[in-house]
């Protein structure tokens, strides 16, 4: 068990070294679009502006996927993982609209690129409308900006953009993906991790959000009965329907060898109504949730997730992040030398 850090959508050698700094053993990507401004900068290529909107890149080329990961080792960093591609390059999947098998093709040429480049985690969600929050500012510790949610908000929502899904669909939609990509990855050496649907509510704006609960994720476990399948398991989402079910859940697919990779986030209350919390107040103990996947045998890595917003911190939360990430790092050595940090 190792702590990483996560949630870049874009990456500096400034970012890489902290990460190092703060004693990571890794770090994750979250939905890169390679063609982006940034992460050409970042890869070295030369950045040609286009005028107008641009589509992210469909699939992603093993030599971009190579170039990041010899970046990241040279800081002396695994590259855990690329948690997902942008939303839109699923959403067709996801909804079962006209294209969605090019979106599956481009996928499995993604997971095909994954495997050449040795990086051996792709998460996912099956979301094709986003995390929602009805909040972005409420008043955690201290005054730090937190996100809430509250479901008697976000239930009236109705933008008119998505077709209407029901659990049926989107779930014969997710199967048909799975179905096709599964075999890939397993091919490829590559591990897909579900990330589940957040807010974990029945339904939002007319789509179904049919990973809500540990019963769906047994559904999609068995279904897709695979070492190459299984959870990024996030304490904070699945708290937001309860800390005890999510406790319960964690020790149970721990147990099964399920869990890939762990976001370990709180949450003060739970739904209808809950906001984001710092990870050491609300519902979720991080100590329970570290000893219950040490006890299990968990040889994976934990990433703070999202952090409340503090004073004086960067967007992407420097100061907030190397407070959970230290808090996390010191949970794990207190539990045992042998689960400590990886030099
Ligand atoms: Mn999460």
């Amino acid at each position: 068990m190792r702590v990483a850090a996560g949630q870049f959508r874009e990456l500096t050698q400034g970012d890489l070294a902290f990460a190092r700094q703060i004693g990571c053993a890794g770090i994750t990507v979250n939905k890169p679009d390679f063609d982006s401004p940034g992460w050409t900068t970042f890869l070295g290529r030369q950045f040609t502006a286009s005028a107008g909107p641009r589509a992210p890149t469909r699939r992603w080329s093993a030599l971009d996927l190579a170039q990041l990961r010899a970046a990241v080792d040279a800081h002396g960093l695994a590259l855990e993982c690329i948690e997902g591609v942008p939303a839109n390059l699923l959403a067709k999947a996801m909804l079962g609209l006209p294209g969605a098998d090019e979106q599956i093709e481009d996928f499995k040429a993604t997971i095909r690129a994954m495997g050449q480049a040795g990086i051996g985690v792709l998460g996912y969600n099956w979301i094709p409308d986003g995390v929602w929050r009805t909040t972005k500012a409420d008043h955690g510790r201290g005054g730090a900006l937190v996100t809430g949610y509250d479901h008697a908000i976000g239930q009236r929502i109705e933008t008119g953009i998505l077709p209407i899904r029901d659990d049926s669909a989107m779930w014969a939609n997710w199967e048909r993906f799975m179905a096709a990509v599964l075999p890939v990855a397993e091919e490829a050496g590559v591990k897909l991790s579900l990330h589940p649907d957040d807010p974990p509510v029945p339904m939002l704006d007319s789509v179904a959000r049919i990973f809500r609960d540990a019963t769906a994720f047994d559904r999609a476990l068995a279904f897709a009965d695979s070492p190459h399948h299984g959870l990024a398991f996030c304490t904070g989402t699945m708290a937001e329907r309860g800390a005890d079910t999510m406790m319960a859940a964690l020790a149970r697919f721990a147990r099964m060898g399920r869990i890939h990779y762990v976001h370990l986030r709180s949450v003060s209350g739970a739904l209808p109504r809950f906001a984001e919390a710092f990870i050491d107040e609300g519902t979720v103990d991080p100590v329970a949730v570290l000893r219950t996947l040490r006890d299990a045998g968990f040889d994976g890595f934990v990433i703070d997730d999202h952090v409340p917003h503090v004073e004086g911190d960067t967007v992407w939360g420097h100061r907030s992040r190397a407070y959970a990430t230290g808090y996390i790092a010191g949970i794990i050595r207190a539990l045992g030398n042998e689960y400590g940090r990886s030099p």
